[in-house]
């Protein structure tokens, strides 16, 4: 770790801010700034930063702990994924703009970024809880998983340039917290796991069972060896900012080149997981079913964008070398394994360490029980099924089919 590494506090902030050129054009000289430390993740600190004189000059803060919050120093995490965050977000950009926060610097002596505030914009996952819905997020990320899986891959890549992009991004203590907290620890005793009581004969029962955990380990391998395109790693509902006309994804400190399914998966995943939820948050049927219908319509479209845009590459690469059987079975096989490792984001989020506040904020433990068993099941049917699947509707079709 660099020398000059120390973790900022919202006292020093503000001398820290004023000490960087690169802010000069948005903040005068030694001018009075508000600090608010608004982490609330599970690894890093975040800061926003406001003039006092005119709160629309402002920008965040992120800087890496060299340890994970959620727990603790007891469990030490590189700094190193800061800078790995960074150059996700630059290639990213490149590709597309729209979608991710503007990054002023990034700090590589004490592991800092300086970007965007997205104040008009709101965690999609606190949106979700509330039953808000989001028109434009489906076309939005089925382009962002298009452009920043497919433009990064062997497709479009020359054979050099991915290896050295490979290489630039090996990013394995991060990848280690996936491995063991996605793949492995759910499946099996494991003191870090944190379900409830109600639903013990259900985790019990899953671990048990020896098919589901053949298809997990197909899902770790993938994981581990399929070095396929430059992934997000991270890309569950609370790494997405959005608004009623915008959507930004954030928070790359996990990408390394991984299997693209990872990406597709963990947002399929999550709207499951807030279908899931939404049994018991939203009391009214009708309402239900209408905010379930704007969920697996979103899963539908937004899986179609990304075909349609993924056409485009398959447009531009040699048609000799990419017969259109060799693209039909790709795209197969991306969607069975979307499915497969969604479901294992799913089962995560509910048996293992870090859960997702649509689930494990539901206050009455019965309801939250019947969330989660209703996620569990939905899991358990994509992992299980997912050879079956030829169209995104009969992924979700097997879903909706899984309530009670
Ligand atoms: C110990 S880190 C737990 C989780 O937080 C991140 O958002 C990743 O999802 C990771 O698995
Ligand atoms: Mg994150």
């Amino acid at each position: 770790m660099s020398e000059k590494y120390h973790p900022l506090s919202s006292e020093t902030v503000p001398a820290y801010v004023h000490s960087r050129l690169e802010l000069r054009q948005m903040f005068e000289k030694d001018e009075a700034l508000e600090t608010a430390e608004v982490g609330d993740g599970n690894l890093n600190l975040v800061f926003k930063v406001w003039s006092k004189a005119d709160p629309t000059r402002t920008v965040v803060l992120k800087q890496a702990l060299p340890y994970v919050r959620l727990v603790g120093d007891s469990w030490p995490l590189p700094t190193d994924r800061a800078r790995i965050e960074a150059a996700a977000l630059a290639v990213q950009a490149r590709l597309v703009p729209p979608h991710i926060p503007r990054v002023y610097f990034y700090d590589p002596e004490i592991y800092l970024t300086v970007m965007q505030n997205l104040n008009d914009h709101i965690i999609m996952r606190k949106g979700l809880i509330q039953g808000i819905k989001y028109p434009r997020f489906a076309e939005h990320i089925g382009l962002f998983l298009a452009r920043t899986l497919g433009r990064t891959s062997d497709l479009v890549l020359d054979y050099k340039t991915k290896k050295e992009q490979v290489a630039r991004f090996i990013n394995p203590e991060l990848c280690k917290i996936t491995e063991d907290l996605v793949f492995t620890e759910p499946y099996r005793y494991a003191e870090r796991n944190r379900y409830h009581k109600e639903i013990e004969p259900q985790v019990l029962a899953l671990q048990a069972d020896e098919a589901l955990r053949v298809e997990v380990a197909q899902m770790k391998e993938k994981f581990m060896t399929h070095a396929q395109a430059l992934i997000h790693g991270d890309l569950h509902t609370g790494s997405l900012m959005v608004n009623q006309t915008d959507t930004y994804a954030i928070d790359p400190e996990f990408a390394f080149y991984g299997p693209m399914a990872f990406d597709i998966g963990a947002v399929i995943g999550n709207l499951f997981l807030s279908y899931a939820s939404h049994e018991v948050r939203t009391a009214d049927p009708d309402n239900r079913a209408d905010f379930r219908r704007y969920l697996t319509e979103s899963i539908i479209q937004l899986w179609q964008v990304f075909e349609r845009e993924f056409q485009t590459i398959w447009d531009e690469v040699d048609p000799i070398n990419m017969p259109k059987g060799y693209q039909r079975a790709y795209m197969l096989s991306l969607l069975q394994d979307s499915a497969g490792m969604g479901a294992c984001k799913m089962m995560r989020r509910v048996i293992g360490l870090a859960g997702v506040e649509d689930i494990r904020g539901i206050e009455d433990v019965h309801e939250r029980s019947i969330a989660a068993s209703l996620a569990l099941n939905i899991a358990t049917a994509l992992l299980k099924q997912r050879r079956d699947f030829h169209r995104i509707q009969d992924l979700v079709e097997l879903a909706t089919a899984c309530r009670p």
